[in-house]
């Protein structure tokens, strides 16, 4: 844990991951073409390798300390639920800001692995929102309820933002993977209806013919050190851990680099306002790539 608040940095602190030395070895960062447009029709793409197990295990290392919500350091969280659904039977942790307290957590915000293809998807430079753990307990992990991220988001705009779940366990329906409605990112914007405790409170908003797609989730399932990728309007949730291992997860949101402000409340917990309609920026938005220093194309081919 360190003693200084690591938003002050922006680059690497540590040596968990390190940065490319030649272009060829940026280029092997880059989804395919297949890949992109499966993002563009289905709102998501899967299955993109992160971390090594290597990584993994820091990251677990410096989770555990997450854990216990006196640590040194927690002053810095803008959000912290041990566990959000408030029933110990369905534990939900959920925490903002790992990024500012510990070295792998902030160092992955510029892991070429991540920052190469969200700016293929975000097609333009990236810049950092903010980070989420996402933590179920083996046997009494809570559920996720169906939401988009944006639904949250609003205060920021205009909508050119991203999603990047990243598994620190296997993650399979046993012990709540991931699950997307494939096609939902060109629903309108709906409104909040609750993030734990009751998987379905998104009904009471959903037309009769969005709640029948609703039935057909597609369930994410990823090795450690995998990731997906998501569009802000990707409805998406996940269902209870009842299996003997845990399911643990890192959020990176991201948006294009020009996104504003749209409220001059503080954007998250503990930190001063931007003002409405002034570029998000300054230490706690950095900015993550610029694929424009890079001989990479970004470009969607439609
Ligand atoms: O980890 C989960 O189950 C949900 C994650 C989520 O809501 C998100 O990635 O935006």
């Amino acid at each position: 844990m360190h003693s200084r608040d690591l938003a002050q940095q922006h680059g690497f602190v540590g040596n968990t991951f390190s940065m490319p030395n030649s272009s060829d070895q940026w280029n092997r960062f880059q989804l395919s073409p297949d890949q992109r447009a499966f993002y563009r029709k289905n709102g998501y793409v899967s299955g993109i390798r992160i971390l090594t197990d290597a990584q993994v295990e820091t990251l677990r290392e410096e989770l555990t300390v997450f854990f216990d919500p006196t640590h040194p350091g927690n002053e810095r969280w803008h959000e912290y639920h041990s566990n959000e659904s408030g029933d110990p039977e369905n534990t939900l942790f959920h925490a903002l800001g790992s990024w500012r307290m510990s070295p792998g957590f902030h160092d992955i915000l510029w892991h070429p692995a991540f920052t190469v293809p969200a700016a293929q998807l975000l097609e333009g430079p990236v810049r950092f929102w903010h980070d989420q753990l996402f933590c179920k307990p083996a046997k009494h992990g809570g559920v996720v309820a169906w939401h988009q991220d944006y639904s949250y988001w609003t205060r920021t705009r205009p909508m050119a933002h991203l999603s990047c779940w990243i598994g620190l366990d296997d993650a399979n329906p046993s012990n709540g993977c991931l699950q997307y409605i494939p096609g939902s990112h060109r629903w309108d914007l709906l409104p909040i209806t609750g993030l734990a405790g009751d998987m379905e409170g998104i009904r009471k908003v959903l037309t009769d013919s969005q709640w029948e797609d609703l039935q057909s989730p597609v369930a994410i399932e990823l090795k450690k050190g995998e990731a997906s990728f998501h569009h802000p309007l990707m409805v998406h949730g996940s269902r209870e851990n009842r299996s003997a291992c845990p399911r643990r997860a890192l959020v990176l949101n991201a948006f294009r680099d020009g996104t504003l402000s749209n409220s001059n409340e503080a954007m998250l917990q503990g930190i001063p306002p931007v003002p409405r309609g002034s570029k998000m920026e300054g230490p706690f938005f950095p900015l993550l790539f610029d694929p424009t220093n890079h001989d990479l194309e970004i470009k969607a081919r439609t």
